[in-house]
């Protein structure tokens, strides 16, 4: 039949066709489409005892609309990703039900009981003590598999030339890593900040260090990455008693450098502070970037146990995690500017009354967090320079 695009009236038919779901003809369904690129649809009988998700994958940028045409192929990356996820944390990801790949289709489990996480944020609700933690874990546990120390090195060549993912690879590196520095029709910002948004597309120190950051994304193949890691990419609740932590939306998996992924997150931790640091809210925000890299580091160090190549020694660990913990701290920074200067912003800061004194502090970490990300050599040096921000 070929590719299709699904709209509401067509789940209840599209689930039956594909053999999801065979009791009761009663399916209601909800469009629940968040994120920039997609679509998602919640599926539930009339009488609330089952639900599904169905995510697919749009010809183009969801809100951008036809005229930034992206293949919908995106959607196998996303599902080869989930199954690499499922072999090693399966805890940490949702449910997946089944991939259509004629119609870049995944159907999974809903998640309505639970929260993103950046939403739970905005309304004043602290992390809780095991979100950042589980985090961190679930990008050791996906990065030491995915690695050469967790992985044969044929079955690793294999896995990078099948992730490989040229169009989000290029979104990234452009609206992420190159954009915000130079003049580009994408940007755009908040008038109170003019000033700053022009010294940094003139600051050619900080333009060399994003280039550094942009060139070891295209080419350090570390690991498995999730490659969009951010706090709208995590959802969070309780079940049965159980705090639940779930990562989803990988669709801009590919390999590359593991501090991608933890910077990311680090990056909209430090804007979340931010944000409640504004409205008088923090809570637990301080300690989550030391949450997430211990629990990180003691994850990958307790895998490092089990590495196949045992060629690398534990002087070379330290000296790999050294470098992840610089890079992810570049790569938090690069994160944190283009969401206030580049193409898609946070509502952590565009939903604040006032969301100036909060960006600007921002923008100014983002920065020290490149440029001076070689000098800060722990949490505490973070911390220091969060607080110097005037
Ligand atoms: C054109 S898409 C812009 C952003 O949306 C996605 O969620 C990624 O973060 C991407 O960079
Ligand atoms: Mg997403």
């Amino acid at each position: 039949m070929g590719y299709r695009i699904l709209e509401t009236d067509d789940i209840p038919g599209y689930l039956r066709e594909r053999g999801h779901w065979t009791e009761g003809t009663d399916i209601r369904v909800r469009e629940v489409s968040d994120g920039n690129m997609n679509r998602v649809f919640l599926a539930s009988s009339g009488d609330g005892t089952r639900s599904l998700a169905v995510k697919q994958a749009l010809p183009w940028v969801r809100v951008a609309g036809p005229s930034w045409p992206m293949n919908p192929d995106r959607a196998d990356a996303e599902a080869r990703a989930y199954d690499q996820v499922a072999k090693v944390a399966p805890d940490k990801i949702p449910a997946i039900h089944g991939y259509d790949p004629e119609n870049y289709a995944l159907v999974m489990e809903d998640m309505s009981d639970l929260e993103v996480l950046r939403t739970r944020l905005n309304v004043g609700e602290p992390y809780g003590p095991h979100t950042s933690a589980r985090i961190g874990e679930f990008v050791a546990q996906l990065s030491f598999a995915t690695s050469d120390f967790g992985m044969p090195s044929a079955e690793r060549k294999a896995l990078i030339a099948t992730s490989v993912s040229p169009e989000l690879c290029e979104i990234t590196e452009d609206v992420v890593l190159s954009e915000p520095y130079i003049e580009h029709e994408h940007n755009h910002w908040h008038e109170g900040l003019d000033d700053l948004a022009a010294a940094f597309r003139a600051d050619g120190r900080l333009r060399t260090e994003v280039a550094d950051l942009r060139h070891t994304f295209m080419t350090s193949a570390q690991a498995l990455l999730h490659g969009d890691l951010h706090t709208g990419s995590v959802m969070v609740g309780e079940r049965e008693g159980t705090h639940v932590v779930r990562v989803f939306d990988p669709e801009f998996s590919f390999v590359g450098p593991v501090g991608y992924d933890l910077g990311l997150y680090w990056a909209n931790v430090l804007v979340a502070q931010e944000r409640a640091r504004a409205l008088g809210t923090l809570s637990d925000h301080g300690g989550q970037l030391r949450l997430s890299w211990d629990a990180f580091e003691a994850e990958f160090r307790r895998l490092w146990a089990t590495r196949i190549d045992t060629f690398f020694d534990d002087a070379y660990l330290d000296r790999f995690l050294r470098r992840v913990w610089t890079e992810s701290l570049g790569y938090a920074g690069t994160e944190i500017v283009r969401r206030i200067i580049g193409f898609a912003h946070l509502t952590d800061l565009t939903t604040l009354p006032d969301p100036v004194p909060a960006s600007r502090r921002a923008l100014l970490l983002g920065r020290e967090l490149i440029v001076r990300r070689a000098e800060l050599p722990d949490v505490d040096a973070v911390r220091a320079a969060v607080e110097s921000l005037t």
